[in-house]
């Protein structure tokens, strides 16, 4: 067992990582990210990614999808620019662009899903992994140093191949083993999300149950894609976009839990990014 050091995660988890923008900061220093997912019937998930990424400071925000519904995809967010990717080819180009990937929302588990994380798995640049990007994986078990693997607890059973019980009875052991497994930063997400890199292991002490919605988690995606894109560390972007995310769902169920939406969230983004 390697020691490993505790803490809380806070406001003060944001304000040390994230430094104010220079005066003559441009977009070009903001970092572009690039968020990949969004099968026939999930195109929501990365378009709450996207959403995200933007309210979260990137720079640029490019969104890889499937092309049945690419064109629809900004609809009401102009500033979001959508490719339509049918096979690796087409993505290949807009990799030497980017800064940061965040690839899995609503990605579903086809061939095409396949083939789009087997290109992403051949860059170095640092990369978020979630939702179906993590049910591959755990099919095709890998370790490696440059990525940030946000798995809910049924996503975390199904990378360590044990029941979502097992991993709820003892999310501390989990989150290890899912480290010690799969290298880089594991977020466990749930009330209480916990953040470990190889020597530490962070709790989340906000959030809360109106969260339990979907495309809550397809917005920390986003969230933690653009804070990469933006130069921060994985430890860094873990920790304080998993802050983040919760700090404003915090703000947003102000006006009530039940009924609160992962676009209310983002609402409130940039309000817990600039306090
Ligand atoms: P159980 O039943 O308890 O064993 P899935 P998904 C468990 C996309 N989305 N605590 C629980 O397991 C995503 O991006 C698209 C305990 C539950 O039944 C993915 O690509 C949207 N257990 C895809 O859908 C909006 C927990 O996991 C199971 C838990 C599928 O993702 C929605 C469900 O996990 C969605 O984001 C917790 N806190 N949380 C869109 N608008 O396009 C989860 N579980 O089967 O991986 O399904 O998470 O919905
Ligand atoms: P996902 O299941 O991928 O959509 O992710 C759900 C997101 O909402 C994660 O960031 C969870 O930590 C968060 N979440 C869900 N339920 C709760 C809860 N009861 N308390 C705090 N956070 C929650
Ligand atoms: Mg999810």
């Amino acid at each position: 067992q390697v020691p490993c050091t505790m803490h809380l995660l806070g406001q003060h988890t944001l304000r040390e990582y994230l430094p104010p923008r220079r005066r003559s900061a441009h977009k070009g220093q903001a970092g572009h990210s690039l968020l990949i997912g969004g099968a026939p019937s999930m195109s929501g998930a990365i378009r709450l990614a996207g959403d995200a990424a933007l309210r979260t400071g990137s720079g640029l925000v490019s969104i890889a999808t499937h092309p049945e519904h690419a064109s629809l995809l900004n609809l009401h967010r102009p500033e979001l620019m959508v490719h339509a990717v049918d096979s690796p080819a087409q993505l290949q180009p807009l990799l030497s662009h980017v800064d940061a990937i965040g690839i899995g929302p609503g990605m579903a588990q086809t061939t095409w899903s396949h083939h789009l994380l087997s290109l992403i798995q051949n860059t170095k640049l640092p990369k978020v992994l979630d939702a179906d990007a993590l049910n591959l994986l755990a099919k095709n078990r890998s370790q490696r140093d440059d990525w940030i693997l946000t798995p809910h607890p049924g996503e975390a059973a199904r990378l360590l191949a044990c029941g979502t019980a097992d991993i709820e009875q003892n999310r501390m052991a989990a989150v290890s083993r899912l480290q010690q497994e799969y290298g880089g930063v594991i977020v466990l997400k749930g009330a209480g999300t916990l953040v470990a890199s190889a020597n530490t292991i962070a709790i989340c002490p906000a959030g809360n149950p109106g969260m339990a919605s979907g495309g809550m988690g397809d917005t920390l995606t986003g969230i933690l894609t653009a804070l990469l894109a933006q130069g921060l560390s994985l430890i860094a972007a873990a920790e304080s976009g998993v802050w983040l995310h919760a700090h404003a769902a915090d703000l947003a169920a102000m006006e009530g839990e039940r009924g609160l939406l992962a676009s209310d969230l983002i609402a409130h983004l940039r309000e817990a990014l600039n306090t």
